[in-house]
């Protein structure tokens, strides 16, 4: 529209300036009403038109383009290639005509939006064939692969390519595309067999089919969908550039990251997101900070599938709407893993298998916690711990932001803003609760000689990122004064010396935790000092979509040099190397289980660290956002995750703030963080109602924590997702596909947030299920199943719920865990449509390294059916828990009064009973948590 105006404008310009000269003539048999936009991005010039080969043509009349196709319809093109099966053929920008037909390639207009107008012919003239047979291997198949032509999109394919398709489970299948003759990088995380052999007794089948060129199939047996298929065409194995297209079997795709993701459910209408870790804020289709090439999909009978591309250079994925993907990446080789599910949750349990189980966080790490950049002084921090604490409002955490450090500087502390910060950490962690310090992976160089030991010894040791040469230190510019070097994680030294630094600092200052931000990396500059030199590696002939088109942007320079290869190849591994030494060192330091949090990630780094979703705005969009990039962070395999609640940047309102207080309450990790000279934001600062309304909540979170700390065990060992979305439980319904407003804890905890300014009501969606509303115990009526209900949320409350079926542990909440854990156990029994339900809880001290291995710890599974609750202890290796008792249980969706209740053999008093006509019974009861719990509801008959 915009643009359309602005030419009209021009061109009545031009109408009058040659009005006389009757230049304004060209030839076209298309009236100006049939004129269909060939430019539509501002910017059109007559040369660029052209290049597109559409006409161009002036005009004085209104809203009528200059520069339009040359046809009036998509039906000119050739009709072999759908719009919805174009793979694009020039990738790269400023496409032309002449530029793609010079690439054996088809150039046709189409009026679908992002659809691409150079595309590949379908007898694919770029593919491999097979030279022979698949070849029969201890593990599946191998197969040579010849390239069919000279045909080239970037220059210096690579023939012959070898593939290999292991059989490594019954649920896992990996094939890899390589080059046979000369070695490429390759990440370093090994996903290996299970055994030296084929798995037998696999779900899936792979088809070869040697049409003009190779293509293959790999199907789910039970029910013949074709998981994935190359018959798009143009398999493209060259130096800098790599490329796989495959039709997948519906649209309900998840996953890819780290992004914006505008929905959960992705768009498959031609949109391209790119990978590459940056610093950067959260912004639709930018690259952010972590780097995960995995999906799930749902397939059209309910079954889910995922598909990991182990690659860690720069890459993107295109989703269109055959449905279809396409990968590019510019190094390393085609490595792919499918996981066969067949359920949303055995997908993620297959996926953590094999790329590593999330770690146990530590009890005081699922409590409340406090940050923000640049308090300013230490009296600020002790005023803002103080008000929290004059407010009763849960809180277990206070993170240090760069601030505390001198001048930016690791592995210090400012003395003179933060005097007494030592002292003042002692006090908090007596008054039972935590410190987390952040670092940055960036060493200062130019401080007096003798005065920084960190980089001293760094220094001594070699452990820099190189310049290309591989002998001198990368030099770059951060946030500590002078220039800075930048320390290689992927050598093992480093790890040394990061170690060493870190228990050093222990004695400094006594923290808990650490938080590794900036480690993209991030550097302020376009490259290192003095710029990066003009070659193929810094300058690779295809840039995938990344924001800015360069590789070097606010980091490093791709040819530099890091022990395990270039830049080019390891750059987003930089935060994942980091991530396993932090956590060892954490671990050494505190003699604890290790708690880190770290801003880059890649594929496998939730073993060893959670993850905030980055510097968000205070905007309300970004609380929908966050649930999205929670969802998704958890299909990753890291589920200790969460937003900066109030959000990160600009100044938050009083009521978004709230909301997000609500909100955050049931983020995994909950955080309130603020960017320097915003306001502030923590919670008691908005005064006396907004604290009591983010006490309640948090309450509510604090006694719900021995069910999400439960669910973080299931996660660690069984590699269940923590925060899901319905999808995962209702994945038949196909009204959940599209869900991400709302979300579950574990199967069984129905969290529906307040997303909109001035919003009094939540419109919420009850799949086929027994729901309970949270605060009344309530049950929801079956009128409202399936459909979305508006339930109130005034200002005070966020919309709750609880499903049928399932037990949840819970203890009495206190101002931190530290005394939390000392309280009572309840239970929640919310019995479904059959009167069943089951559960289990896990405990242990919270904070040993090992506890699941030394068998220090107490688990017990609950069912209750047929009026009675039966406990079994499956494990009783915590001692400690012989102090804790049960005090209360309530039964939500029982149907009538019980005459006598009897728990372990003993009647239960009236007074200590209450049932409601909503079908609501509590029971107020003194039971040993180390032993049986059995209850029997009985009725006279
Ligand atoms: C595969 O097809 C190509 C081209 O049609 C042919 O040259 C090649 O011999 C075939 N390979 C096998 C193993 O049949
Ligand atoms: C899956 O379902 C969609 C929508 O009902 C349909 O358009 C599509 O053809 C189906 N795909 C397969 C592979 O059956
Ligand atoms: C103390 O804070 C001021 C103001 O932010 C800052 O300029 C100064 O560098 C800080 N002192 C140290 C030792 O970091
Ligand atoms: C970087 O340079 C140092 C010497 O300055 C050398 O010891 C080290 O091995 C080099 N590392 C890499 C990865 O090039
Ligand atoms: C509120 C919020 O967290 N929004 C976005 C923040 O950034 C991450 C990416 O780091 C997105 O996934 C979130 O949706």
């Amino acid at each position: 529209m915009e643009r359309i105006k602005r030419l009209h404008v021009f061109a009545v310009m031009l109408a009058v300036l040659f009005q006389s000269s009757g230049s304004n003539i060209c030839s076209t048999t298309i009236s100006e009403d049939l004129r269909r936009d060939c430019h539509p991005e501002p910017g059109a010039t007559e040369a660029a038109c052209l290049s597109r080969g559409c006409r161009w043509c002036e005009t004085s009349s209104l809203n009528v383009p200059f520069c339009f196709y040359d046809s009036t319809e998509d039906a000119a093109c050739p009709s072999d290639v759908p719009v919805q099966k174009r793979v694009d053929c020039h990738p790269q920008p400023d496409a032309s005509k002449e530029k793609c037909e010079a690439k054996g390639c088809i150039w046709c207009s189409t009026k679908v939006p992002n659809a691409p107008w150079c595309y590949f012919p379908a007898d694919d003239p770029y593919g491999y064939f097979a030279t022979e047979k698949p070849q029969k291997t201890s593990k599946g198949w191998r197969v040579m692969l010849t390239k069919r032509d000279t045909m080239s999109l970037f220059g210096n394919d690579i023939s012959p390519v070898a593939m290999d398709v292991e059989f490594q489970t019954n649920d896992r299948l990996r094939f890899k595309i390589y080059d046979p003759n000369s070695e490429r990088f390759e990440v370093p995380l090994k996903i290996q067999s299970s055994s030296a052999v084929a798995a037998a007794d696999t779900r899936y089948d792979i088809e070869f089919i040697n049409h003009s060129s190779l293509q293959f199939k790999i199907i789910r047996k039970s029910s013949g969908t074709v998981l994935w298929d190359t018959s798009l065409g143009d398999l493209i194995f060259s130096k800098q550039y790599l490329q796989i297209s495959t039709t997948v079997p519906s649209t309900s795709v998840y996953g890819f990251g780290e992004h914006e993701h505008l929905s959960f459910k992705h768009n498959m209408n031609f949109v391209t997101y790119g990978m590459f870790t940056r610093d950067q804020s959260p912004a639709p289709f930018a690259n952010l900070y972590g780097v995960h090439p995995f999906y799930i999909c749902i397939e059209n009978d309910s079954n889910a599938h995922g598909v990991l591309f182990l690659n860690s250079n720069a890459q993107d994925v295109t989703l269109s709407p055959n449905p279809a993907l396409t990968f590019r990446t510019i190094g390393g080789i085609l490595d792919f893993f499918v996981f066969l599910g067949p359920t949303p949750e055995n997908v993620i349990q297959q996926y953590t298998e094999a790329i590593g189980r999330p770690h146990l966080p530590a009890y005081w790490s699922l409590g409340f916690q406090l940050s923000r950049w640049d308090y300013g002084s230490i009296d600020v921090l002790k005023k803002t711990v103080a008000r929290m604490q004059q407010y009763d409002i849960p809180y277990d955490v206070q993170h240090g932001d760069i601030d505390y450090m001198e001048r930016n500087l690791d592995f210090t502390y400012d003395t003179e803003n933060y005097s007494g910060l030592p002292e003042y950490i002692r006090q908090l962690k007596k008054d039972g609760m935590h410190y987390v310090i952040i670092l940055d992976p960036f060493i200062s160089k130019d401080e007096a000689p003798g005065t920084y030991r960190p980089y001293e010894l760094g220094e001594e040791m070699g452990i820099w990122v190189n310049n290309s040469d591989g002998i001198t230190p990368a030099v770059g510019k951060a946030w500590p004064p002078g220039d800075s070097v930048f320390p290689d994680y992927t050598n093992p030294k480093t790890a040394d010396w990061w170690t060493q630094l870190c228990v050093e600092f222990k004695n400094v200052l006594d923290y808990d935790g650490l938080w590794i931000d900036m480690n993209e990396p991030a550097n302020f500059g376009n490259g290192q000092q003095p710029g990066c030199a003009p070659n193929d590696i810094n300058n690779p002939p295809y840039v995938p979509r990344i924001t800015s088109n360069s590789l070097a942007w606010k980091t490093l320079c791709p040819d530099s040099k890091t022990y395990l290869g270039s830049h080019y190849n390891t750059h987003s591994l930089f935060g994942w190397s980091q991530t396993a030494p932090t956590f060892y060192a954490t671990q050494k330091a505190t003699g604890k289980r290790a708690f880190v949090l770290s801003r880059s990630t890649f594929v496998g780094s939730g073993k060893y660290a959670g993850h905030w979703l980055g510097d968000n705005f205070s905007h309300w969009k970004d609380m929908h956002m966050s649930i999205i990039g929670m969802m998704e962070f958890n299909l990753f395999g890291i589920p200790y995750i969460g937003a900066d609640i109030c959000g990160f940047n600009l100044d938050t309102t009083y009521e978004l703030c709230l909301r997000w207080m609500q909100l955050g309450s049931f983020y995994p990790f909950s955080r309130n963080h603020n960017a320097k000279g915003n306001k502030e934001q923590d919670p008691a600062v908005f005064g006396a109602e907004f604290a009591a309304i983010s006490r309640s909540t948090l309450l509510i979170r604090y006694t719900l924590l021995p069910y999400l700390y439960t669910l973080f065990f299931d996660s660690h060992v069984h590699g269940n997702t923590v925060v899901r979305g319905l999808m995962h439980e209702f994945t038949s319904d196909l009204q959940t596909h599209g869900i991400d407003k709302a979300f579950l804890w574990g199967p069984a905890f129905m969290i529906a947030p307040v997303l909109q300014e001035g919003a009094r009501s939540v419109d919420v969606y009850f799949p086929e299920a027994s729901w309970f509303d949270y605060y009344t115990g309530d049950e929801v009526p079956t009128s409202w199943h399936k459909k979305y209900v508006s339930v109130d949320a005034p200002l005070d409350k966020i919309p709750l719920f609880l499903r049928g079926g399932y037990i949840l542990p819970t203890q009495t909440p206190a101002t931190t865990t530290t005394l939390s854990r000392l309280n009572p156990f309840g239970l929640i029994i919310a019995l479904n449509e059959e009167g069943k339900a089951s559960g289990m809880l896990f405990w242990d001290d919270g904070d040993s390294i090992d506890s699941i291995e030394n068998e220090n710890y107490f688990l017990a599974k609950y069912t209750f059916s047929e009026g009675q609750l039966r406990t079994t202890i499956v494990k009783n290796g915590y001692r400690a828990v012989d102090s804790l008792t049960y005090n209360k249980l309530q039964i939500l969706g029982v149907a009538s009064r019980p005459n006598t209740i009897v728990l372990n053999g003993k009647v239960i008093s009236n007074e200590n009973l209450q049932y409601q006509a909503s079908g609501k019974l509590t029971l107020q009861i003194s039971a040993p948590l180390s032993q049986d719990l059995n209850i029997i509801l009985q009725y006279n008959i």
